[in-house]
């Protein structure tokens, strides 16, 4: 089991906190959207994806990537539960949305970035290091049911 340090807590409910998930979600799929654009694959049904200016601009796009962020933060209020927590998830991505599990890898290397310009020096290396164990645990507890 992946075991969490009271710092390491500590920076992840600090920055959290602070975290508006419907801005920095719609950011961070867009953002995945426009710099992966494989990704767009999974979103035929959002409508106009055909430049960044049109997915910066597109409802859904905003709509999910809240969603997503949203519920991100069930992994941040359940840390020593990461696994069960995003099981169903898990099998809804692979059975039903078939996503491949190397896209939570890069959704959660954009919401780094996503992150570190938004809180700047607040976001200081060994915050980083945490919140990078945080994103690759929840791509590994995404990526579980997977066969
Ligand atoms: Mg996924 C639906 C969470 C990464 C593609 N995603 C959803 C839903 C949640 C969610 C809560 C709604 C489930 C429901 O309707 O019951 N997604 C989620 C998390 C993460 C993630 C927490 C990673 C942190 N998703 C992700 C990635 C892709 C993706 C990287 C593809 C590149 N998700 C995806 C698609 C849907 C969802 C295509 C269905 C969207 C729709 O048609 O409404």
């Amino acid at each position: 089991m992946v075991h969490w340090s009271a710092e390491e807590k500590q920076l992840i409910t600090s920055i959290w906190g602070k975290v508006n998930v419907e801005e920095c979600g719609a950011e961070a799929l867009s953002r995945l959207l426009i710099v992966y654009p494989w990704t767009q694959r999974f979103f035929d049904n959002f409508g106009n994806l055909s430049s960044a200016t049109a997915i910066i601009g597109n409802p859904k796009v905003r709509a999910h990537g809240k969603k997503v962020l949203t519920s991100f933060g069930e992994a941040v209020k359940n840390l020593d539960n990461i696994k069960t927590t995003f099981s169903k998830l898990s099998e809804l991505h692979c059975e039903k949305l078939h996503v491949d599990p190397e896209n939570f890898r890069l959704l959660g290397d954009i919401l780094i970035i996503v992150l570190a310009a938004h809180f700047g020096r607040d976001f200081n290396p060994a915050c980083q290091a945490t919140w990078q164990k945080l994103v690759g645990v929840v791509a590994h507890a995404l990526a579980y049911k997977y066969h």
